[in-house]
């Protein structure tokens, strides 16, 4: 059985992926994250920064701040795209991967692309998405995302940073602070002494899939170094909200696109 989180991928012109394993399985299932290292090829990520850079800007972006005030910028969508956006997050390399992890039909429940700037990207509180989506009308942790690196992360810059293996504790309550949803930090203090700390640092294209509840954070970035990234959440179709809350979310069918879409895409439409 596999007890290391990192699942080694090639993806080469053939667009040979992989796929991931019972002993993958058991390994996310007791840490509660898979790292997939260049699940994604330079050029591909090349495609989405260039097009992120052109349009996500302006109107795109929503502005969060952090407990200090630094500004958290993202990009959100609610449904599945069929833009560069949606040849990831449709991406049979990624939901394929997302359904052995989940064991059954899954969804896009959201995605976005988390700017965290040079000098100025705010940072994250720890917190589990599933301490959100369960107020949305989810009632079981059948979700998990998929984070994709489009920057290189490193601890300086601000890489997300998770306590291995704290999925195990269930959902915590979660607090509002500022903009931010937090998890309780009496929980996070506990959890903190108990569950080993893992920085998340990626290459572009490396992929990590993590439980939503995983208690996971992000420092601000004091770098030079812009640290991007683009996170695709999935359910299960048998998870539905039971009641619509928000405009993301809420059941679509997912149309998978092929492992090789993006250079298709780009090819197309000239990125
Ligand atoms: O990108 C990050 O640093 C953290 C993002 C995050 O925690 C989230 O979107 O839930």
């Amino acid at each position: 059985m596999a007890t290391k989180p990192e699942v080694r991928a090639t993806a080469d012109m053939g667009v040979t992926y992989p796929r991931f394993s019972a002993a993958d399985l058991a390994t996310y299932n007791s840490k509660g994250f898979l790292i997939a290292r260049q699940l994604f090829a330079s050029d591909e990520m090349d495609c989405m920064k260039r097009e992120a850079e052109r349009n996500l800007t302006g109107a795109a972006v929503l502005k969060k701040a952090d407990r200090a005030g630094n500004p958290v910028d993202l990009a959100m969508w609610n449904r599945p795209q069929d833009d560069i956006y949606g040849m990831f997050s449709r991406n049979e390399r990624v939901v394929k991967n997302v359904e052995t992890l989940l064991g059954g039909e899954v969804y896009l429940y959201s995605a976005k692309m988390i700017m965290k700037n040079a000098r100025e990207g705010g940072a994250w509180e720890w917190h589990q998405d599933y301490g959100y989506w369960y107020d949305y009308g989810c009632l079981l942790p059948s979700m998990l995302s998929c984070l994709i690196a489009v920057d290189r992360a490193t601890r300086e810059n601000g890489c997300l940073q998770v306590l291995s293996g704290s999925h195990a504790m269930g959902r915590v309550n979660h607090d509002r602070i500022n903009e931010q949803t937090m998890a309780n930090p009496e929980h996070v203090e506990a959890a903190i002494a108990r569950f080993p700390l893992v920085y998340l640092e990626l290459e572009p294209g490396d992929a990590v899939f993590f439980h939503c509840n995983l208690l996971h954070r992000s420092d601000a970035n004091r770098s030079d170094h812009r640290r991007w990234n683009f996170i695709a959440s999935y359910n299960t179709v048998e998870n539905q909200p039971y009641k619509r809350v928000r405009d993301y979310g809420n059941y679509e069918p997912l149309m998978q696109v092929p492992a090789n879409a993006i250079r298709e895409f780009a090819t197309k439409c000239g990125l």
